[in-house]
């Protein structure tokens, strides 16, 4: 496993393709700021020739000087290139439907005149000055001969970078790894990996890719793409350095990206999801907590230290001694071992509510007698 893997942030371009999801310019530069601060590779801005505000934002991030290579999408047109191109953009990504599927009912091309297409298009590019990655659309729905040939034949005409997208989420891990084994094996360039989610399989395929020879991966912030999304930059951030030791951004702003672009797009992050979700560190039944409390790692993949969190212990009828020992320490209330028992009880008494709030505790720790000279209780506004 190689020990240096690129990210790419799509959010901006295919984050934006969300339904019901629109940025505003002020909000686009906050997300790239951050994304750059935190060292992420390169951002793909969107396509300049999708509306006045898209080319805006292309030409103004890419005055800003960053660090990431600024990157604008496009199709493979002549005049879609020439705009994309003066943008003043690092590179420029030129996509082209190569499937069967995508010949036949999108560009009515055959494979001869796709490739035709493709390097024309990448020569327009390149004739501009700037870096070209291709993007073999729906590469894997497409004849495998086929896109080895169409991609040697954008290698020669000036494209430094691949990118095999998994346009509609089918590839297996397995097929994933076999495919980047070939390709890498067969072509001098760096392979970009995308994966679509439509199977809930985005992260585990673009691992998949990466052990086969990927160079560079796909992300948008909380998984937002086109129906389902692509892959999760957190859960992959932080996937690469679980398993395989690889450092990609700054991890420990991942946490007020994810919120940022929560709020920015109105799309709220589930709280069971990995990595961002409120629970991710959350222990609930009296054996988990029990154990976390002497040993985080019993029931803890990584520690919430890597993202500057906190791990939380929740308060109801699973809940055990321990768990409830605990919290009310954190509270300055050391009960003795009978009081405890009695707001244990007290607790599983009441099994329909779901979670304490630190008063509620004191309440309770008051009302089974616990010492009320340490219990301090906070007025509520
Ligand atoms: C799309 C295009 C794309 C392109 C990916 C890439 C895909 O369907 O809008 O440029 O690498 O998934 O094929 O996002
Ligand atoms: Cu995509």
């Amino acid at each position: 496993m190689r020990k240096r893997v690129s990210l790419l942030d799509t959010t901006l371009r295919e984050g934006e393709q969300t339904p019901g999801v629109s940025f505003s310019i002020e909000q686009k530069l906050r997300i790239a700021s951050l994304l750059n601060e935190m060292g992420i590779d390169a951002i793909e801005v969107g396509d300049p020739n999708v509306s006045r505000d898209a080319y805006a934002f292309v030409k103004r991030v890419s005055g800003m000087g960053f660090a990431a290579e600024i990157v604008a999408h496009c199709r493979a047109l002549e005049e879609d290139i020439d705009v994309a191109a003066s943008t003043g953009v690092h590179r420029v990504a030129i996509f082209l439907g190569t499937s069967q599927t995508h010949l036949d009912s999108k560009s009515w091309l055959d494979e001869n005149e796709a490739m035709e297409t493709a390097v024309r298009a990448i020569e327009t590019a390149r004739s501009h000055g700037v870096r070209v990655r291709f993007a073999a659309e729906d590469a894997t729905r497409t004849n495998q001969d086929f896109l080895l040939r169409i991609c040697r034949a954008a290698v020669e005409a000036g494209a430094d970078r691949i990118s095999i997208p998994d346009t509609v989420g089918v590839l297996t891990p397995d097929d994933a790894r076999s495919l980047f084994r070939r390709l890498s094996s067969n072509l001098e360039t760096e392979l970009d990996t995308h994966n679509h989610n439509d199977l809930g399989l985005a992260l585990a395929n673009t691992l998949a890719a990466i052990e086969g020879g990927a160079t560079c991966a796909h992300v948008t912030i909380n998984g937002l793409g086109e129906r389902s999304g692509i892959a999760c930059l957190s859960s992959l951030a932080v996937a690469l350095k679980v398993h395989y030791n690889i450092e990609t951004v700054a991890m420990d702003g991942l946490i007020r990206l994810s919120r940022m672009v929560e709020e920015f797009s109105g799309v709220k992050v589930p709280i069971n999801s990995p990595v961002v979700g409120e629970h991710a560190f959350s222990h609930k039944a009296g054996v988990h907590t029990a154990a976390v409390l002497k040993d985080p790692c019993t029931y803890e993949a990584f520690p919430p230290e890597l993202l500057n969190r906190n791990r939380s212990i929740i308060i109801d009828k699973y809940t055990g001694r321990s768990a409830v020992r605990a919290r009310l320490a954190e509270l300055g209330i050391t009960p003795d071992e009978q009081t405890l028992i009695k707001i244990v009880r007290a607790i599983k008494d009441n099994p329909d509510k779901s979670s304490y709030t630190d008063n509620e505790l004191r309440d309770l720790a008051g009302s089974a007698g616990a010492v009320q000279a340490s219990v301090k209780k906070i007025p509520s506004i």
